[in-house]
């Protein structure tokens, strides 16, 4: 029988910080699993070499769910971001393992194709509305069917989703800078530039805005009435996600669609969201949610309660994480959309492989497992470097949700 030989883990800053855990079988079959916790990197690279690797070793790569079980059951201390984080990386490698063994692309083994492709949605941003409507229109034009669409306010400035370079990069000074947030002045402007959107470009294509958790509920509810003729794809986060009951408020007073979840980790931080219908789209991921075991469990819930998915797809969520989100996505009957926004040219010199993208549509690849391959050596030419997500202040200097 196969075993655990090697468990290692990799930190590297290629572009931005990726961890990145590799299995090694007893028969010289290799999985990856990503294990990027933004911000909290060597966190789970710790859990994961000191508490985690030396239980892998010596046992059977095949048996999937019952490690899931081992690792989440067995640790005593259950969920959290660092734990889910770690246990995924481990789930999302034996799955690449399994797929390797079966000659299969891990799509296969999730019971198959349920569409042609996987629909996605890419971040158009701007300092002001006349820069972010030209954004939208390079989106457009390169053929994506979903946009994002972020502004600065104005008058506030440093405002979260404006991009900097070629890709949106949130986490960028190795101490968390500080930014100003305005809830009146951002309830002001932000429908105005989302009219903008429709007004110039028109409704054949899907538009979502991510409130990033910045809003009460009584403030999300009046921006979901207030943008309704915009007919948005979705609302992102309009509240912290934590506090699932808040979501009914909301729910009660408009008809704009909501999805939250990219924060969250297990299936009891979603399960009332679910169950009571208060959100349209679940946005857990693969690396975050303990793996492709437990982010199906999600997807299933969720299916019976008519919850479509809409999984987080940010930088930092590395090329292991978007190919194993890709296999899961094409085979789920529930998949709503997929968050892609692309990795910088240094990611990919170290990430290899992986779907590919065509017709604002993301493709699984057909080699066996999830199709990614990580160059060890091309790491080595990008060591770790700490980089903070922004902090938010309001305007009287006390903390505001990020
Ligand atoms: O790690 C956090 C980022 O990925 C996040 O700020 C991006 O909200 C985000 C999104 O929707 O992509
Ligand atoms: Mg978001």
């Amino acid at each position: 029988m196969s075993r655990i030989e090697r468990a290692e883990v990799f930190v590297a800053s290629p572009g931005r910080t990726f961890v990145t855990l590799r299995i090694t079988t007893s028969d010289g079959v290799v999985g990856l699993g990503d294990a990027t916790l933004n911000g909290r990197e060597l966190a789970v690279a710790s859990y994961l070499r000191d508490h985690l690797v030396p239980l892998l070793i010596g046992k059977d790569p095949a048996r999937i769910e019952d490690m899931w079980q081992y690792l989440y059951r067995g640790a005593y201390w259950r969920r959290g971001p660092v734990t889910m984080t770690a246990i995924a990386a481990v789930d999302t490698a034996l799955w690449d393992i399994k797929g390797k063994v079966a000659g299969l692309p891990v799509y296969q083994l999730l019971g198959g194709r349920s569409r042609d492709g996987v629909l996605v949605y890419s971040h158009a941003s701007g300092r002001d509305t006349a820069e972010l409507l030209d954004d939208v229109e390079r989106f457009l034009s390169l053929g994506y069917e979903a946009v994002r669409a972020q502004a600065a306010v104005p008058e506030v400035g440093g405002t979260y989703g404006v991009r900097k370079g070629k890709l949106y990069e949130p986490a960028a000074a190795a101490l968390p800078d500080e930014q100003p947030w305005d809830t009146e002045a951002y309830l002001n402007f932000a429908p105005t530039y989302l009219e903008a959107v429709r007004e110039r470009f028109g409704f054949g294509f899907h538009l979502l805005h991510d409130v990033h958790h910045r809003l009460t509920p009584l403030e999300a509810a009046r921006f979901g009435k207030a943008v309704e003729p915009c007919r948005l794809f979705w609302m992102e986060d309009p509240t912290p996600a934590e506090n699932q009951e808040a979501f009914r408020l909301i729910r009660q007073h408009t008809t704009t669609p909501i999805a939250t979840g990219e924060v969250l980790n297990s299936i009891w931080d979603v399960q009332t969201l679910i169950t009571e219908q208060l959100i349209d789209y679940v946005r857990t991921t693969v690396v975050h949610a303990g793996g492709l075991t437990h982010l199906r469990r999600i997807f299933d819930l969720a299916a019976l309660y008519g919850v479509r998915t809409g999984s987080h797809g940010a930088t930092d969520l590395s090329p292991v994480s978007m190919a194993a989100a890709v296999h899961l996505d094409v085979a789920v009957p529930n998949f709503g959309i997929q968050e892609y926004m692309g990795h910088a040219d240094e990611t990919l010199e170290v990430f290899r492989g992986g779907p590919t993208l065509a017709d604002g549509m993301l493709h699984p690849t057909e080699v066996p497992g999830l199709g990614v391959e990580y160059d060890e050596k091309a790491a080595e030419r990008f060591p770790y470097q700490a980089r903070y997500l922004p902090v938010a202040r309001r305007l009287d200097g006390s903390v505001h949700d990020w």
